[in-house]
C-alpha cells in the first residue's frame, strides 16, 4: 500500500487530494494547523470510503514552525516513514493590495508559508526518497506563478518561486527515478479566497461570480493523474484553467 503526505489537508485542494487517494487506495498522512478539522475528515473518509481507521496518520502542525516539522517527520512511526508522494499544497493569498501599499505581515506570511515552509518539508522528506530510489514530490503552484496580476505580486512571486523550485528539484533529482510534478490551477472555489480577504465572505464570493470555477475535486484530479501516470512518464506541470479564464488576470464573466 503506497503512502502520501499531503500539507493543507484540512480544507480545500488538500482535502480533495486526501478524499482522493483514500478512494484510490493510498494511506494517508495528513497535516495542516487545524487538528479538529483533521479528525472529522479523518472519520469522513473512514464512514464515506474503503480506507481503515489505522491507514490515516494525522499531522497536525503549522509548516512554518520548521523544528516543529523536522521533529514530526523524523519520528514518524516506521510504518509509515517510507513517504511515497509528498503534497506541497499547504498555502494561501494574503491581501490584494498594490505592491508599494501592501501589508508586511500578509507578504511574511505568504513568502514563509509558500515558499519557505515547502522547502523545509522537501528537504525532510526527499531525502528518505533519494535513499530509497522511489518517490514523486507534487507542488501545488498556480497559474499565478506563469504572471504578476495586478495587486496580487507577492503572491504571484511566491508561486513563481514554486515553479522554479520545483524545476530545481526535477534537475537535481535528474539521475533518480524520482518525479517532480508542479500542478498550476487558475481559480478554484475553495477557502482561498475567504482567507486572502481576512474572512470577508462577500468579497470572496464576489472573486467566483459570473464564472464556473474550478472544484478541489478537479485539482485532486490532476493530481492523481501525475501520482499514477507510469513510471517511464514525468508530468512536469499541469496547468489547469476555469473555462473562461485565459491567464491570472484575463478572466471573462457573464
Ligand atoms: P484553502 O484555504 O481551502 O486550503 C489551504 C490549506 O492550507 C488548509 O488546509 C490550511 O489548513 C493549510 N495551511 C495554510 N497555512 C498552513 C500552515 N502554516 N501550516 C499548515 N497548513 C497550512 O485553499 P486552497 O485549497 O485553495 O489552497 C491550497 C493550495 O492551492 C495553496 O497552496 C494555494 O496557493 C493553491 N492554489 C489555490 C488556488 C485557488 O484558486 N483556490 C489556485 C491555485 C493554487 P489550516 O488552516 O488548518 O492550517
Ligand atoms: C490562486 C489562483 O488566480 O486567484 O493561485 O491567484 S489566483
Amino acid at each position: 500500500m503506497k503512502t502520501v503526505f499531503i500539507t493543507g489537508a484540512s480544507s480545500g485542494i488538500g482535502e480533495a487530494c486526501a478524499r482522493k487517494f483514500a478512494t484510490e487506495g493510498y494511506r494517508l498522512i495528513l497535516n495542516a494547523r487545524r487538528a479538529e478539522k483533521l479528525e472529522a475528515l479523518k472519520a469522513a473518509l473512514v464512514s464515506e470510503s474503503a480506507i481503515r481507521e489505522e491507514d490515516i496518520l494525522l499531522l497536525p502542525f503549522d509548516v512554518r514552525e520548521r523544528e516543529v516539522a523536522k521533529q514530526a517527520i523524523e519520528t514518524l512511526p516506521a510504518a509509515w516513514q517510507d513517504i511515497d508522494i509528498l503534497i506541497n499544497n499547504a498555502g494561501l493569498a494574503l491581501g490584494l493590495e498594490k505592491e508599494h501599499e501592501g501589508h508586511f505581515e500578509d507578504w511574511d506570511t505568504m513568502i514563509d508559508t509558500n515558499i519557505r515552509a515547502l522547502l523545509s518539508i522537501t528537504r525532510f522528506v526527499v531525502p528518505g526518497m533519494v535513499a530509497r530510489k522511489k518517490g514523486h514530490i507534487i507542488n501545488i503552484g498556480s497559474v499565478a506563478g506563469d504572471a504578476a496580476y495586478a495587486n496580487g505580486a507577492v503572491y504571484c512571486a511566491t508561486k513563481a518561486a514554486v515553479k522554479v523550485l520545483s524545476d530545481g528539484l526535477r534537475i537535481d533529482l535528474v539521475d533518480t527515478p524520482i518525479r517532480v510534478t508542479n500542478i498550476k490551477p487558475g481559480l478554484v472555489e475553495t477557502n482561498f479566497s475567504v482567507v486572502r480577504f481576512h474572512g470577508d465572505q462577500q468579497r470572496a464570493d464576489n472573486v467566483y461570480k459570473g464564472i464556473e470555477p474550478l472544484t478541489g475535486k478537479d485539482i485532486a484530479e490532476c493530481v492523481y493523474f501525475a501520482a499514477s501516470a507510469p513510471e517511464h512518464m514525468q508530468v512536469a506541470e499541469i496547468l489547469v484553467l476555469a473555462n473562461n479564464q485565459a491567464s491570472g488576470s484575463v478572466i471573462y464573466r457573464n
